[in-house]
């Protein structure tokens, strides 16, 4: 290893929906964390580790920052609390509709971290509204390191960042061993792909309510086998998920088999059954079971 060899934390952080995990699996050139219109769809710090002969980036993926309402509101903001505190640099991310907010824009006034405000979802823009909203951060915020226009979801002008981070990170030995590629296991990227295809097929609060838990995971030569159970927080919820005649949880079954096939490039089994855990957003307990909560 170099001398020279650089290693640190990037959070990328902002609020709900304006395309954190687009630009993180953008960045890691790997579907790491899963994308939905709908907000809130990451509910946990998701790191993506980028390896090079010259340096390691630790990007952590958050969710987005809103009001808590619940326990698992709370859990989730202490996720990107803590990312905050280990973070070398932090890429805030806005959508170009977005708008100064002071009670969610003036807690990065404070920090001594350097921010990159990326101006984001820029390929819906049109005439002049990039260069006028990237005037309009830099006179709201006036500690920001640089304002960057960016598509997360083509990718266009996301190269221009890892020079720019490079530049920030410390030199420092590496902190993960530099075959890997995050700090999640492969169950939890199996249970993320089933609540990607549970958010994209019920409306309402049923995405919101579900949680997904795996109870198998058998890897063999040739196939992996997984079991999974989603988790809702009524039993009225169940009907709903399992659909008439089971149709419902087939489709998100074959939806999810079909990208975890692509994302474990291996052939799977999966089945997967739904269970009632009461009011599981609210419940310490429960939260804990879940993974959220030390
Ligand atoms: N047009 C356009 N859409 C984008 C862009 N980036 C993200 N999106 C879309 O915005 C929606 C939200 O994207 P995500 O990456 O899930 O956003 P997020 O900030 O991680 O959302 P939460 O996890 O809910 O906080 C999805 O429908 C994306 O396809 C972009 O650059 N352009
Ligand atoms: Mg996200």
């Amino acid at each position: 290893m170099s001398a020279s060899f650089k290693a640190g934390f990037v959070s990328i952080v902002g609020k709900p929906n304006v395309g954190k995990s687009s630009l993180m699996n953008k960045l890691m050139g790997e579907n790491l964390s899963i994308i939905t219109a709908k907000a809130q769809t990451t509910r946990h710090r998701i790191m993506g580790i980028l390896n090079s002969e010259e340096f390691q980036i630790v990007y952590s993926d958050t969710p987005g920052i809103l009001e808590p309402k619940y326990s698992l509101h709370d859990a989730m903001m202490s996720f990107v609390k803590v990312s905050l505190e280990d973070a070398d640099a932090i890429l805030l991310v806005v959508a170009l509709d977005d708008v100064y907010e002071p009670e969610l824009f003036e807690r990065f006034q404070k920090l001594k971290t350097p921010i990159l405000l990326l101006l984001n979802k820029t390929d819906l823009a049109k005439g002049s509204q990039v260069a006028d909203k990237v005037k309009y951060w830099k006179e709201n915020l006036n500690n920001l390191h640089d304002v960057v226009p960016v598509s997360a979801k083509t990718g266009e002008n996301v190269n221009v960042l890892l020079p720019k981070l490079l530049e920030l990170i410390p030199v420092h030995p590496p902190f993960f061993p530099q075959d890997e590629f995050t700090d999640r296991t492969e169950r939890f990227f199996a249970s993320e792909i089933i609540r990607e295809k549970i958010f994209m097929n019920y409306e309402q609060e049923i995405p919101y309510s579900t949680e997904v838990a795996i109870t198998s995971f058998k890897e063999a030569e040739d196939i992996i086998r997984i079991s999974a159970v989603i988790y809702v927080e009524r039993d009225s919820q169940k009907g709903i998920i399992i659909g008439k005649g089971g149709s419902s949880l087939k489709k998100v079954g074959t939806d999810a088999r079909k990208d975890m096939e692509s994302f474990f490039a291996k052939k799977i089994f999966l089945e997967t059954h739904v269970k009632v855990a009461d009011n599981w957003r609210k419940e310490k307990f429960k939260l804990k079971q879940f993974g959220y909560l030390e």
